[in-house]
């Protein structure tokens, strides 16, 4: 299978996307009765295996080697990425509570050693079912994986600005930068909700971008980079964000990198009146 992921590299718009929300979703073409196999599979567990899911479960093989899944781990973390040791099951059963807001914790190093301004480690949640918002979807917030936050802070912390739901069709893998601010739902349906989280590294710095990238696509890049706020928390400290989301690219860009600094956001018009910018304006018209 992973000889043709080449057809299913991401693109500039979406490595874009993917730098300013920290999130992008796949949807790879599973074979009829796939998923619901999967889900027969996890109701008659006897119990969670914890990290050792792909012993206990064979057939997600085809889920973490899926060519449409291959292109955006390669585009995201670089041809050498790695899946990491961990990764869970989390069933998520009728009438839980949502858990509080977090950035997940890593392998020997503490909250404040966080990707800032790379792309280093992913995580996977495949949802074999259906995800409706009565079920418990994982709620992120797009642009918050620049932000470090105390976990003390974040528990106090309930709907926030911006935020998004993984409601999404049985087969979706969602794939978050792994810093971004995110947590389960309450599933107030009478139905389980399932998720199969696995952690994804890189292991070397791109020479060169690893995804379907054209020079020619740098202004538009540029341009996106430098107005999209998907959420209030992005907004905040706008230099901040601008800066790091262009470092980002640059990490993770090698030669495609573009100067730090651009004239563009500095200087030009004064804001009309309503102080939407002519870019946000555009957004919000054309969602
Ligand atoms: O179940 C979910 O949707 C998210 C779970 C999660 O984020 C966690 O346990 O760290």
């Amino acid at each position: 299978m992973h000889n043709n992921y080449h057809s299913h590299l991401l693109n500039d718009d979406q490595i874009t996307s993917f730098i300013i929300n920290g999130y992008h979703i796949v949807h790879p073409e599973l074979q009829t009765g796939f998923n619901e196999k999967i889900c027969d599979s996890l109701r008659s567990m006897p119990e969670n295996p914890g990290e050792h899911i792909v012993e206990a479960l064979p057939a997600i093989s085809v889920v973490l080697e899926h060519p449409a899944v291959v292109g955006a781990l390669t585009s995201l973390l670089g041809s050498k990425y790695v899946r990491d040791p961990g990764g869970h099951i989390h069933m998520n059963p009728p009438r839980t509570r949502a858990q509080p807001w977090h950035q997940d914790e890593r392998f020997g190093r503490g909250h404040q050693d966080r990707d800032i301004d790379h792309v280093k480690q992913l995580m996977m949640m495949y949802y074999p079912q259906d995800v409706t918002d009565d079920m418990g979807p994982t709620v992120l917030l797009p642009g918050s994986q620049r932000r470090i936050a105390a976990p003390e802070t974040m528990v106090t912390l309930v709907n926030l600005r911006g935020q998004v739901f993984s409601t999404l069709e049985a087969g979706s893998v969602l794939l978050t930068h792994y810093d971004i601010w995110h947590a389960g739902t309450g599933n107030r349906s009478d139905r389980v909700r399932y998720m199969i989280k696995f952690p994804f590294s890189r292991t070397e710095e791109n020479v060169e971008p690893s995804w379907d990238h054209d020079t020619e696509n740098i202004p538009e890049v540029r341009m996106r980079l430098d107005s999209e706020h998907p959420s209030t928390l992005s907004r905040n400290e706008y230099e901040t964000d601008h800066g790091l989301r262009v470092r980002t690219w640059n990490n993770m860009a090698g030669s495609a990198a573009m100067p730090l600094r651009s004239e563009a956001h500095l200087g030009g018009p004064w804001p009309e009146s309503g102080g939407a910018t002519t870019a946000s304006r555009r957004r919000r018209d054309n969602p």
